[in-house]
């Protein structure tokens, strides 16, 4: 089977240090974070920015200021900004990081609006969608099709037959959000059996879920995100230190099942980046 690249959800924009005090906020503390998780597997960083004071902001001089930072300690990850920034952001706030210079090879394309527990929605229309993927095709970042529903899939689907969406694509499986589909093994094999068979796709899932639900995509030929962003426990009841032990774990469990790990030469190759 393909190797497995695993993606580090380090930070989010949700969790704070009073859910976990090892969440990143500064630059530092990102890098640092981010070098962790490379050197336990890791060959893509899937990146949210804070304030020294954790709010989450997408402001473009704090992504580069991340984004140079994680260079400078690992040079050859893959950096995936995301443009889902934090529910509230307006479009033209989550869109920042697709400026920077040189432009990332990957990011973060959300694929519908839906509920995201409490009175929260996260807000992505057809339009919005179109337009993040047109800037994104015009600088040469490949989207990862975020898809928290399988009404995401399709509206992906929808826009690769109108040419927005270039193939072969790559999609995330985000299961377990208070509104979007659930962490079950059923619901996972809806996802899959719907997209085409040239397509990659990653798994991640809320909390408890993280890791049964990555486990199964690594069974079924697909790619694993672990992180602060999606799961804070290494274990039941246990907080994990760093988002090293989330990787590792992951890396155990693959070879167990005698998948080996990609580098990011490797996940540049399998996703078609280069
Ligand atoms: N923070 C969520 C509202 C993404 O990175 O593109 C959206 C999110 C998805 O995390
Ligand atoms: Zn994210």
């Amino acid at each position: 089977m393909e190797k497995l690249i695993i993606t580090a959800a380090i930070c989010g924009a949700e969790v704070t240090k009073e859910n976990n005090p090892n969440i990143p906020y500064t630059v530092r503390e990102i890098g640092i974070e981010a070098e962790k998780a490379f050197l336990a597997g890791a060959s893509i960083i899937h990146l949210h920015v804070r304030e020294d004071n954790g709010i989450p902001t997408q402001d473009i001089k704090r992504f580069q200021a991340c984004v140079d930072e994680i260079k400078r300690r690992c040079p050859d990850v893959i950096v995936q900004p995301s443009t889902g920034g934090a529910i509230g952001m307006s479009n033209e706030e989550r869109l920042q990081p697709i400026f920077m210079n040189p432009p990332p090879e990957m990011a973060t394309l959300d694929c519908g609006t839906m509920n995201f527990g409490g009175d929260e929605i996260f807000v992505n229309t057809e339009n919005t969608i179109i337009n993040f993927a047109t800037e994104m095709n015009s600088r040469g970042i490949k989207p990862e099709l975020e898809c928290f529903d399988k009404g995401m899939v399709d509206m992906a689907l929808r826009l690769n037959k109108k040419g927005y969406i270039k193939e072969p694509m790559h999609f995330n499986f985000v299961l377990g959000v208070n509104g979007g589909i659930a962490a079950t093994p059923r619901d996972l094999l809806y996802m899959v059996n719907s997209i085409p068979k040239s397509s990659t796709f990653t798994v991640c899932a809320i909390g408890r879920h993280e890791f049964p639900m990555v486990t199964m995509s690594i069974i079924l030929g697909g790619h694993a995100r672990v992180g602060f962003e999606d799961n804070i426990y290494l274990s039941k009841g246990v907080l994990a230190k760093s988002n090293k032990e989330l990787v590792e774990k992951v890396v155990s469990i693959s070879k167990e099942l005698g998948r080996n790990i990609a580098s990011p030469y490797e996940a540049r190759k399998i996703l078609s980046l280069d």
